[in-house]
């Protein structure tokens, strides 16, 4: 189901994502760990000179100076930048300068998991071939699509051994993106960021994020990798080592569901060297990351090994296949001319894994210049896996030069994040995916860090973090389920098919685009300008697709940062909350109220609210009223069917009441009375049990009520009053 138009816009204004937070103060509004460097952005027309940073209670915490008045070509403004790194107190938080409040933040220890852990989950969100259950996808379930178990050889593909028409099997797999198509070349850098997170930063990947797989002594994101893997190893022709470029329809499917979309025949297209050179790389490193696995999954290390060599030497004896879409088939091309980088990427690889001294001659003789990563330009990655690998290098690879390339490229980048926004981004970057330039610029100066330990290039790697999560001159936080401000309607089709209200979460927006290739199928731009050249509109492409060659930096970036910035003792403690007390559960009920409650406003809560139950892993249904009228209601896959009758009860004694069904069970068991026995209420219809909410309109009274059942009492109000709090945006309490 498409939303349409006027339900798309009102759910945006509703969410107060609608446009550019023109004239605000931009901040990273997930937020910080305590050591890190933290700026705001302020706009120059704020005429101020100084800055607070005020706590959830509204008392000023630290106040400072802005920066000098700085020009930011990009977004054509001036700005002056608020650095509050001295902060390091765990709470939440906000910018404030003038009459401008920032988003809120917060500053905690393990500030990145949700997130980090969010943007791995999203590849599970984007498998195909599997069914996605409730107790791993919660609202988002979804049944299997496009099993690519026959899959036909295109034409463009032929060869002796497997003639057109042939049917292969190339099950598994990650889609690319918003589309349901699978490409060698992106899905190669993707998952060989994802495994480069690994590979640097292990102890990080102990925790479980909740995948099928999870506890199974395997860390999930190699799990999660390794889904991928089993079909990249399918994409190899086994009778010449060569790699068919992609597995495609002849065309784009509808915006419709996986499994609505299965019917459709796939093709693998035409082998091409940048596949068989991005295939080696990613099989190389593959097989050196699992071979400490060599009991759970025997074998397969040697044969991925085995794999990326004979499609090294397949592009060897086939050097310059550049892959262009035969005239039938219109899908994503991923082509690319210039194949030195390709060779030099596959080379690194190889060397690292084998040891043998002709790779290193073969990356030598490519001369690859080193500059940030992208799906095109691949030579990074193998200086990135030198750096990692540096003291165990063959002759024939100089260490030091491998410092000094690495080193050159950070320089650069944090040259370019010292005016205006501080972001290692400048205008000729902002292109298709320039969220993904930005963070991999962040992966970049991190290599540099994890060599020479320079504080500024931590600072701009920090720097490129807070870019996608709000500090940018749009004000979104680009990252689907997160910030005051996130991206609502990706051009995801899931998210646009599934009829739930939230997109998957996890997800990296493309990000701003002045190229807008999309406009013909889009209402206008705001603006040219390239750091603005953004529409949270499902039907931008151009802008708002979500990628895995996209999600898999910030996948990279959080884990590094998360392990690389600095810890002190004193910022180990977290604020535990405190227990219910009548008082405290009225002034919820004070501050939770509304200016206006209409259909909008409750399908934006209901989103907050169905988020909430994800993350938390939670079953639960919800009810959103107005008066008489449901305005929102949503059973999660797996919700018991009795629900709803408590859903029933509890609303009625908040109509009753006027206060929370949670506030009233409080009141009757400190009065020594038994909650289950009111006097003088029919049981059947009332249930004084927490999780009906009520909505208060100022200068109206109660209007409504906000519910979810399905946890225990004191869970469901606790569910919906986080909720609330996303929504009306309010860090007390
Ligand atoms: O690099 C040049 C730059 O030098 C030049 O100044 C600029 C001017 O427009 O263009 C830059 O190239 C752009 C390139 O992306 C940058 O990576 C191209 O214009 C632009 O057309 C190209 O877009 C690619 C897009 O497919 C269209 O082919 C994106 O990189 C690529 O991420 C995207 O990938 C699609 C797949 O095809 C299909 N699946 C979804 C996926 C994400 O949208
Ligand atoms: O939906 C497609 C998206 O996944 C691709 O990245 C993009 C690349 O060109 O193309 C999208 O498909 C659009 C097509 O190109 C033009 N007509 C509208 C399609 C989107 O609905």
């Amino acid at each position: 189901m498409k939303r349409s138009i006027l339900a798309t816009a009102l759910l945006s204004v509703a969410a107060g994502a609608a446009a550019a937070q023109d004239g605000g103060i931009k901040v990273n509004a997930v937020g910080f760990l305590p050591q890190a460097h933290k700026l705001a952005v302020v706009p120059q027309a704020a005429k101020a000179s100084r800055f607070e940073v005020v706590g959830a209670d509204g008392k000023v915490v630290l106040d400072g100076a802005l920066g000098a008045a700085s020009r930011w070509e990009p977004a054509g403004e001036t700005v002056r930048v608020a650095d509050f790194s001295a902060l390091t107190q765990a709470g939440t938080y906000r910018v404030r300068v003038g009459g401008l409040l920032s988003d809120p933040f917060t500053v905690a220890p393990d500030g990145y998991r949700t997130l980090g852990d969010a943007a791995l989950k999203a590849f599970y969100f984007n498998r195909s071939a599997i069914a996605l259950t409730p107790q791993y996808a919660g609202a988002w379930a979804r049944p299997a699509g496009h099993p690519d178990d026959k899959v036909v050889v295109h034409a463009s593909a032929a060869s002796k051994a497997r003639p057109e028409g042939t049917i292969i099997a190339s099950p598994k797999g990650w889609y690319d993106a918003g589309d349901y198509n699978k490409y060698v070349v992106n899905s190669g850098i993707a998952t060989y960021t994802l495994l480069a997170a690994l590979e640097h930063f292990p102890d990080y990947f102990k925790r479980d994020i909740g995948i099928p797989e999870s506890g199974n002594g395997v860390p999930d994101i190699l799990d999660e990798a390794m889904w991928n893997l089993e079909w990249l190893l399918t994409m190899q022709d086994p009778n010449d080592g060569g790699v068919y470029h992609k597995l495609t329809n002849l065309r784009f499917d509808g915006i419709v569901m996986p499994h609505a979309a299965s019917n459709t025949p796939r093709y693998v297209v035409a082998k091409s060297t940048a596949a068989a050179l991005d295939f080696a790389a990613t099989m190389a490193v593959a097989s050196r990351v699992l071979a400490p696995f060599e009991g759970k999954w025997p074998g397969v290390s040697q044969r991925m090994l085995a794999a990326a060599q004979a499609a090294w030497r397949w592009a060897e004896a086939h050097p310059d296949v550049v892959f262009k879409n035969p005239k039938d088939v219109v899908t994503g091309e991923y082509g690319d001319a210039q194949l030195d980088d390709e060779f030099a990427w596959a080379a690194a690889e190889l060397l690292i894994s084998t040891g043998q001294a002709a790779y290193a001659q073969a990356f030598i003789r490519r001369d690859a210049p080193l500059s940030t990563p992208a799906w095109g330009n691949v030579a990074a990655l193998g200086w990135m896996s030198l750096a990692q690998h540096r003291e165990r290098l063959a002759p024939g690879i100089d260490r030091a030069l491998v410092e000094r390339r690495v080193d050159a490229l950070a320089m650069q980048l944090a040259a370019a994040a010292e005016g205006g926004y501080r972001v290692p981004l400048a205008a000729k970057d902002i292109v298709w995916g320039s969220n993904a330039v930005v963070l991999n610029a962040g992966m970049m100066l991190l290599q540099a860090y994890r060599i020479n330990s320079k504080p500024a290039y931590l600072q701009a790697a920090q720097s490129s973090l807070d870019y996608v999560l709000g500090r940018n001159a749009t004000g979104y936080t680009f990252v689907t389920g997160f910030g005051a401000r996130p991206v609502m309607h990706p051009h995801h089709r899931p998210s646009m098919a599934d009829g739930v209200a939230a997109p998957v979460p996890g997800w990296l927006a493309g990000g701003p685009n002045p190229g807008q290739q999309d406009a013909r199928d889009c209402p206008p731009y705001p603006s040219k300008l390239p750091a603005l050249s953004y529409l949270d509109h499902d039907c931008s492409y151009a802008a708002n697709e979500v990628a895995i060659n996209w999600n898999a930096p910030l996948v990279y970036v959080t884990a590094a940062l998360s392990a690389l910035t600095p810890r002190t003792e004193a910022n180990l403690q977290t604020a535990t909350p405190s227990l219910p007390s009548l008082p405290s559960l009225l002034r919820e009920e004070q501050l939770l109220q509304f200016d206006r409650f209409d259909k909008a406003t409750a399908q934006a809560i209901g989103a907050h609210l169905i988020l909430r139950a994800y993350r938390e892993r939670k079953t639960v249904t919800i009810e959103i009223t107005r008066g008489d009228t449901v305005l929102f209601t949503q059973a999660m896959p797996g919700a018991s069917p009795d629900h709803a009758d408590w859903i029933r009860r509890k609303n009625n004694l908040v109509k009753r009441t006027g206060h929370s069904s949670f506030y009233t069970h409080n009141e009757v068991r400190q009065a020594g009375g038994d909650h289950d026995a009111l006097p003088g209420l029919d049981m059947r219809d009332y249930a004084a049990h927490g999780g009906a909410f009520p909505v208060v309109v100022r200068g109206e009274g109660v209007v409504g009520t906000v519910t979810v059942s399905g946890l225990p009492g004191p869970d469901d109000h606790a569910l919906v009053v986080a909720a609330l709090k996303d929504y009306l945006k309010v860090d007390q309490l």
